[in-house]
């Protein structure tokens, strides 16, 4: 008898291939508003800081995907899990992604995004971008929401915690390091509709900082957008200035949870910009490793499509 076949559409940020293809990422990102030149230079000059030769969103999302579909298929080996990319903003688009699937004869599919924390702006933007295509096409799909509190997934990220406490502050009490956690900010309206986003945030934050007896520890928002509108805050760069000056802490660990692998946000966002602030304000920085591939983190991807199969 032939195995059940499963498509998994897996959904990620996206990333430009090459320098040139910046623009047409930057006005997708703005809905179709190109930026102006000053905003295009500014986007160019931070992916030239963290490029060499090719984006590491690319490379992670490409082999976090790879490693899914074979962590899925060892796993759970009386399905035939498919995975296909649908990228929010660069090609393969989601409806991409959706269209493949159709085309190579899939029936069934799960879809999953790269970013454990639902919030109807991220996740949720994605999730009705697949659902709009599959329905248009006739596919059946349905989604994982968030995986925030999944214990592998904690179990990675207090690992990472553990270990850059012991390897980068060698000489100095865990207690007297202050480790913040941080995500990419939203606008600030997401507060007035209900949105989870906020709270599972704290969720992770708190469950980490549990399982390790953090004393001291707290969280920071990253990487808002250059836009009219307020965005949820402080600013971690205004964080680690309030702290260094109002509380004289010097040690910080930076724990970014809403990411899940190293991409601008992570590789620019706080190891050039946060590193040169803590730099100039003399205290000692340190960033927890990006989960990539880390087995946990593919183990807790497969969990939930599988446990999303069986709830349908
Ligand atoms: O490495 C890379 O090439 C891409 C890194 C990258 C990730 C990422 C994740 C999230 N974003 C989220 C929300 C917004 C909102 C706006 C916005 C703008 C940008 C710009 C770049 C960018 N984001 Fe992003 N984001 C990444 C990159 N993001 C580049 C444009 C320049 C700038 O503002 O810095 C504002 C849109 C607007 O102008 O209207 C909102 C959220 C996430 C985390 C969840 C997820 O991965 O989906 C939320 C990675």
């Amino acid at each position: 008898m032939a195995k059940r076949q499963v498509g998994v559409l897996v959904m990620s940020y996206g990333t430009p291939e090459s320098m040139d293809q910046i623009e047409a990422y930057y006005t997708h990102i703005r809905r179709g508003n190109p930026p102006s030149e000053k905003q295009l230079q500014e986007l160019r000059d931070r992916y030239e800081a963290i490029v060499g030769g090719f984006f590491p969103l690319r490379k992670n999302t490409d082999d976090q995907v790879t490693a899914l579909q074979e962590t899925l298929r060892s796993h759970y080996p009386e399905i035939e899990f498919v995975c296909y990319q649908g990228l929010k903003h660069a090609s393969p688009f989601i409806e991409d992604g959706v269209e493949q699937m159709v085309k190579d004869g899939i029936k069934e599919a799960i879809g999953v995004v790269l970013a454990p924390h639902y919030s109807i702006m991220s996740v949720g933007s994605y999730m009705k971008r697949a659902e709009q295509k599959a329905e248009e096409l006739g596919l059946s799909i349905s989604f994982v929401k968030s995986y925030h509190l999944h214990p592998k997934l904690l179990q990675a990220l207090t690992n990472r915690v553990e270990r850059a406490l012991k390897d980068k502050f060698p000489d100095v009490a865990a207690d007297d390091v202050r480790v913040i956690f941080t995500a990419h900010s939203l606008p600030s309206r997401i507060l007035e509709m209900n949105d989870p986003y906020v709270d599972q945030l704290m969720e992770t934050s708190q469950a980490i900082a549990e399982r390790l007896n953090l004393k001291q520890w707290q969280f920071g928002w990253q990487s808002a957008g250059q836009t009219a509108t307020p965005w949820l805050g402080p600013d971690i760069l205004d964080t680690l200035e309030t702290i260094h000056k109002e509380e004289n802490v010097n040690e910080v660990l930076i724990c970014p949870v809403g990411f899940v692998s190293d991409h601008l946000e992570v590789l620019y966002d706080i190891d050039i910009e946060c590193m040169q602030l803590a730099q100039q304000l003399g205290m000692h920085l340190e960033r927890t490793e990006s989960l990539n591939v880390d087995p946990l983190y593919m183990e807790t991807l497969a969990d939930v499509v599988h446990d999303q199969l069986e709830k349908d």
